[in-house]
């Protein structure tokens, strides 16, 4: 184990933080809109309250949203700045998106078609671009969305914490094949990685 912050912690924190705030605000305008539309509606109330100058109310309004717009933009840069800075110790795996399948390059040479082997607890970054026109690898369980685009060398990490299968998938629409650009990180045990990783299978 180590002790570095998983992104997605941060990712999914941000989220739940905007959408919750978000609902709450729907709620409480959507019913004080309704109870003032009935409350000062004009037959009961002809002349309108004048509230020019009323140095109180305004220093709320601006405040107050300020402050919130504020705390959503330091959640999420929290966790932007965890998905852009990748552990010094990360194991690369180079990336070539093209029409219409992943190809992975490890560090000795292997290579894989639409599928990843990586060993749990081992920050991976994903050096990414694109041998044709722009794809994206969107892989939800990490939080991972990276454009993959000729000429440009992108990338993204993630911390595979839990053994098991993650499934990846293009999301730029990139032609008839695009569909099926789809794979699998697997996750798996060190041991079985380094056993597999040295394994000449023919790829
Ligand atoms: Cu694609």
């Amino acid at each position: 184990m180590n002790d570095l912050i998983n992104p997605v912690a941060l990712v999914d924190r941000s989220f739940y933080f905007i959408i919750g705030f978000s609902f709450v605000f729907l709620f409480a305008i959507t019913l004080v809109m309704i109870y003032f539309v009935i409350r000062y509606r004009r037959t009961r109330h002809p002349v309108p309250a004048d509230i020019r100058g009323n140095w109180l109310l305004e220093t709320a309004w601006v405040f107050i949203p300020t402050f919130i717009a504020l705390a959503m933009f330091v959640s999420g840069w929290q966790a932007y700045t965890g998905l852009r800075n990748v552990p010094e110790d990360a194991m690369e795996i180079d990336v070539i998106a093209q029409s219409f399948s992943w190809i992975f390059i490890y560090a000795n040479g292997k290579e894989t078609e639409n599928e990843i082997l990586v060993p749990v607890n081992t920050p991976v970054k994903l050096n990414v671009t694109s041998a044709d026109v722009i794809h994206s690898l969107f892989i939800p369980a990490f939080r991972v969305k990276v454009d993959a685009v000729k000429g440009i060398n992108t990338y993204a990490w993630f911390l595979p914490e839990t053994i098991g299968q993650y499934f990846f998938q293009c999301t730029e629409f990139c032609g008839v094949g695009h569909a099926d650009m789809t794979g699998v990180v697997e996750v798996v045990s060190q041991e079985e990685f380094d056993e597999w990783v040295q394994e000449d299978d023919g790829w």
